[in-house]
């Protein structure tokens, strides 16, 4: 098999110190400052760094942590984790240049580790591997256009392409994207989504009527109790931690429901509060329940049962409806009588127990929260990676509904998106089961007859691509080899590919591990100035919270080779689509010799205003976008749930009876987390420490209780393999270092990307499709001496 995943050779340096009780403060500053300054010249990196998530300048483009309301941030907020990825892409010391090609052979790349892929800088320009060559070499735009327009011609039918995106791509880029691929013929669209909050939105859609969180910013900082499930804000989203901060100084309780003590739900220095600075940060989590991986529902059950009875201890006193909301129970949800009964099958105690809690500790938690509906419940891939991860946010909402905390100030659900733009590219139209209405209203503006038939998710495509059902693959941004499961699976769908495409900023494994025929298209970033024949022009994304705001690159290009995602989509599609007729005035169309009218795509690209008028006569709640998007702050886009507006089957919220899981681990058994460094963005990655959780200088982690080490007769520090056995298969992933943690027994936690290689295709939640990354049963062996 060839070579598909990073190297498995140890750094040989790791050190081990306690975990970190408090996040950011000083060293995140340190930390920040040492990132932009190695990679960017100072002048550079500052311009970049002070002009992040101001009015005038770019969205952020490391998370969908939403702005405050109404405004944007006075100064640049000092955030870590974006600070590395704003440095991470306008590093200007190397460049990932043609020589760097000729230089290395794809293979002799491909046994780089994927820090060092990272580190070679941004792409230059587009570069073909010809069948059969050993090494990628320069191709001119217009010919790479015109390739892939060929390639995708001689398809027997479009349903044999594959159009992923990550959740980097704008809302323009993916509005012209989902109508090019449409007026092509396929709803092939698969996207980050799919592995990531993918259970989220078939959950709120099931119960809420709305795939999408129903708080604001300002919720945060009204709430009463924030409960924080499975995330990590510290590392993955440490703007947040200031409006909890708030939120705390108002008197609110945080409840941390998580395997591991996480940093930032320890402590909190606000490095930009002199305040903070002086005297210590906040002390962040009231209630911690240390619980088992994916025991999650079981304590929320726990929860519910324990509400009903702080509700009948109530209605005795004469004062019923003090704990639950009665009244919003019965005007607005369906469900509740059925769900009550459900819930007397279930044991409290057996409850507690599967969660690994006493009851005590749960009422505890309970009890910060039983008489008030300011209650906003947080999330994030601890939940929704597992096979019941659909089950368990449906179980979550049980919970926000008993209290009648949907549609109140101060209260809510709160999924934390993870790419910047990944919820406004589903608003778009980036969905492989794209909804009839939105498809109705694309048919509607420009009379095109778009497909029907649902597409490939992402496990579904990479499926498709093995069994040779799918032949093209194109990827707008992101990682494909090495963010899906099943690594070397996965590799080898897209090694049977006749061509595949990636439209990138950085160098990365997924261009090592090509079809045929393989093309990468070098890109403009969020940073980046873009220039077009009208003037420059700006984009914009959606955040966490539903708020549209436009994002300016403020740096000159790298090279003045790259071509923005939205230019090099019309360039295709004026290729591939240039037949497809269109209503004369559904955008700025040119007529041709047949009396029809067709897209003038060149116009789009000169002006992004025109592709904004595209979607707001398409997508419902972005009227009047272009002025809109101009406010400072940008806009809410409708959200019914926000006002008690539910558009399920009935019109009610719905209360659902979901029945825990158990994991049954035989001895020897352990169940695997694939978590994120501090020092990661998702598959590209920063550094080898994880400066928070006390690793310096080493990824391949296994993180394990004590009591499991001596178990298995290991050793901390010891060299292991980590296997997975699923279908009758056996999977490994080599030399990991043993590392004592505090974290359940049973449990254990390493890194993604490298532990993917454990993740079966097939094991996926059941509603969403969502590969279970964070609930592997592995068992771990000393490793052999190399
Ligand atoms: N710096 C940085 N920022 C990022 C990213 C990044 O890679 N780096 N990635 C972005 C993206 S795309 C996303 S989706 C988000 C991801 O943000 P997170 O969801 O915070 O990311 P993970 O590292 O996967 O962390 C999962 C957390 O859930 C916990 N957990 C695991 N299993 C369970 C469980 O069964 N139950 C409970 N209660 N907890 C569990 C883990 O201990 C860990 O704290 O971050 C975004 N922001
Ligand atoms: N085992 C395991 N697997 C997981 C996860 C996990 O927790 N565990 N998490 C899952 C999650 S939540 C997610 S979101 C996926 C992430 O999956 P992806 O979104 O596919 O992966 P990223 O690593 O974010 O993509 C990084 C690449 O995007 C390109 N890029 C960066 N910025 C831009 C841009 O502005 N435009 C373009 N065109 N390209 C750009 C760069 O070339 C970079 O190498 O991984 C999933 N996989
Ligand atoms: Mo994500």
């Amino acid at each position: 098999m060839k070579q598909n995943t990073p190297p498995e050779e140890l750094t040989g340096k790791l050190e081990v110190d306690k975990p970190y009780d408090e996040a950011a403060g000083l060293p995140a500053i340190a930390a920040s400052f040492k990132y932009v300054l190695r990679g960017t010249g100072p002048a550079r990196g500052w311009k970049a760094l002070v002009n992040m998530n101001q009015k005038d300048g770019f969205d952020c483009p490391s998370c969908a942590w939403p702005d405050p309301d109404g405004h944007r941030s006075n100064i640049a907020e000092y955030c870590e984790s974006g600070a590395k990825a704003v440095a991470d892409e306008v590093m200007t010391n190397h460049t990932a240049s043609p020589v760097l090609f000729q230089r290395y052979s794809v293979d002799e790349l491909i046994k780089k580790p994927d820090l060092w892929l990272g580190q070679q800088g941004r792409l230059t320009q587009p570069m073909i591997l010809k069948p059969g060559a050993t090494h990628y070499v320069p191709i001119d735009w217009s010919d790479a256009f015109q390739l892939i327009a060929d390639q995708l011609h001689a398809l027997d039918s479009p349903d044999e392409a594959i159009f992923y995106t990550s959740g980097r791509t704008s809302n323009e880029a993916a509005f012209v994207y989902q109508l090019f691929v449409r007026m092509f013929g396929t709803n092939n669209m698969p996207d980050c989504s799919n592995m990531c909050h993918e259970s989220t939105s078939v959950a709120l859609a099931d119960s809420l009527g709305l795939g999408k969180a129903s708080v604001k910013y300002e919720d945060y900082e009204k709430a009463d109790v924030i409960m924080i499930m499975g995330q990590n804000p510290g590392t993955n989203a440490p703007r947040m931690l200031t409006p909890l901060e708030t939120a705390k100084r108002n008197g609110a309780k945080i409840i941390s429901v998580n395997p591991l003590h996480e940093t930032g739900l320890l402590k909190f220095k606000d490095p930009q509060s002199p305040r903070d600075m002086l005297f210590g940060g906040e002390k962040m989590t009231d209630v911690f329940l240390q619980i088992p991986i994916n025991s999650d529902m079981a304590l929320l059950k726990a929860m519910c049962k324990l509400l009903l009875e702080e509700e009948k201890k109530s209605a005795t006193a004469g004062q019923s409806g003090k704990v639950l909301d009665q009244k919003f129970i019965q005007q607005y949800t369906s469900g509740y009588h059925e769900f009550v009964k459900s819930l007397d099958q279930f044991e409290l105690n057996e409850l507690a127990a599967q969660c690994g809690q006493t009851v005590a500790q749960i009422q505890e938690a309970v009890d910060l929260f039983k008489y008030t509906p300011k209650l906003v419940i947080c999330w994030a891939m601890g939940l929704t990676q597992h096979r019941n991860a659909v089950e368990t946010i449906n179980e979550i909402i049980n919970v926000l509904l008993l209290k009648g905390s949907i549609g109140i100030e101060g209260g809510g659900a709160s999924p934390i998106r993870g790419h910047s733009n990944v919820q406004g590219d589903r608003t778009m139209g980036v969905w492989e089961k794209p909804k009839p209405e939105f498809l109705d209203a694309l048919k509607r503006v420009f009379n095109f007859e778009p497909p029907r038939k649902d597409g490939f998710d992402t496990v579904k495509s990479v499926k498709a691509m093995h069994e040779g059902k799918a032949k093209v693959f194109f990827g707008l941004g992101g990682n494909f080899a090495m963010a899906v499961s099943d690594t070397n699976y996965t590799a080898e769908a897209l090694r049977k590919c006749k061509l595949t495409v990636h439209v990138s900023t950085k160098l990365n494994r997924s261009h090592l591990i090509h079809g045929e025929t393989a093309l990468i298209l070098p890109c403009l970033g969020r940073t980046d100035r873009d220039k077009q024949a009208t003037g420059e022009q700006f984009v914009s994304c959606e955040s966490t919270t539903g708020v549209v705001a436009q994002s300016h690159g403020v740096v000159d290009p790298v090279v003045n080779t790259l071509k923005s995602e939205v230019a090099i989509l019309c360039e295709l599609a004026k290729r591939v689509v240039s037949t497809v007729p269109v209503n004369k005035d559904s955008t700025v169309t040119i007529p041709g010799q047949d009396g029809h009218h067709y897209i003038n795509w060149d116009a789009l690209v000169a002006n992004y205003d025109l592709i904004r008028d595209m979607v707001e006569k398409v997508v419902p709640g972005f009227n009047n976008y272009n002025q809109m998007v101009r406010r400072p702050g940008g806009f809410y886009i409708p959200n019914g749930p926000r006002d008690r507006k539910f558009k399920t089957t009935d019109g009610k919220a719905h209360f659902t009876i979901n029945t825990p899981t158990h994991h049954k681990l035989e001895t020897g058994e352990l169940l695997l987390m694939t978590i994120r460094s501090h020092d990661q963005f998702n598959t590209t990655v920063y550094g080898n420490n994880d400066r928070y959780r006390g690793i310096h200088n080493e990824r391949r982690v296994v993180f394990m209780h004590p009591d499991d080490i001596a178990n298995l007769g290991l050793q901390e520090k010891q060299v292991v393999d980590l296997h997975s056995r699923y279908d009758g298969q056996l999977r490994t992933a080599h030399r990991f270092i043993v590392v004592s943690y505090d974290i359940p027994r049973g449990c254990t936690a390493a890194y993604f990307p490298e532990t993917n290689v454990l993740v079966p295709i097939s094991s996926i939640a059941e509603k969403s499709h969502t590969p279970i990354s964070k609930s592997i049963v592995i068992t771990v062996t000393r490793a052999a001496d190399r």
